[in-house]
């Protein structure tokens, strides 16, 4: 298999971090989407009609969306489970991973980002003063989630979920932004803890072969 991935990218790093739990090894390949390299016509025609990452290749199949990715990771090779199959289990878990990657992630996304500054006219302190909102409005959901059905060191209990994988990247992004994130106490306890297991550390922005300082 195939990654399309930015060192930087949360969205990529969601599927790093399912392909590292999962033992899986890909032919990773940097798509720097800070010069535009994303938006090129040979990779939206070619790997990710989405112009984003990361983006999947399986042979001569081809997929963009990370959940949709993690999902497809989750079927081909069921163990550990990221996405659980009990009905209730599950709705929770991609409750929280929704309330992440559907309603905090777009907002703050680089596009969102770019237009605000080059189209809007913001300022740096009004786009950095944008990001902060959107991150305390969204981990103060988060925070609450876990607080009424979080159990365990992970998100929901004994073992990483869909949830984990998608609240580490999430919280990465926010402090390499400069964010305070103390008030989130259990988002920050679960952080904590994932950051340290293996899996999440070989997905790590700084490991890739694509970083750059
Ligand atoms: N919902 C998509 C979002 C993908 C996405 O937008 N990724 C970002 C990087 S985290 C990107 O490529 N941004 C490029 C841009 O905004 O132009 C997913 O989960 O894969």
């Amino acid at each position: 298999m195939q990654l399309y991935s930015f060192f930087n990218s949360s969205t990529s790093y969601r599927v790093r971090i399912a392909l590292a739990l999962k033992g899986l090894a890909v032919d990773y390949h940097g798509v720097n989407i800070r010069i535009g390299e994303h938006r090129a016509d040979d990779y939206v025609q070619g790997i990710n009609p989405s112009a984003s990452v990361p983006a999947l290749v399986d042979g001569d199949f081809r997929l963009g969306q990370s959940l949709a990715i993690i999902d497809y990771l989750d079927q081909l090779q069921p163990a550990p489970r990221l996405i659980p199959q009990e009905p209730q289990a599950r709705a929770r878990v991609l409750e929280l991973s929704h309330a992440i990657a559907c309603d905090m992630h777009p907002v703050n996304n680089l596009r969102v980002l770019k237009y605000l500054q080059d189209v809007l006219g913001a300022s740096a302190a009004q786009k950095s003063a944008w990001y902060a909102h959107w991150i305390a409005e969204g981990f103060a959901a988060v925070e609450r989630l876990l607080e009424q059905h979080g159990h365990g060191p992970w998100c929901f209990g004994e073992a990483p979920t869909l949830a984990d994988v998608c609240l580490v990247p999430q919280v990465a992004n926010a402090l390499r932004m400069g964010c305070e994130l103390s008030a989130y106490r259990r988002v920050m306890a679960v952080y904590v803890h994932a950051d340290a297991h293996p899996a999440f550390i070989a997905a790590q922005p700084t490991r890739q072969t694509d970083f750059q300082a």
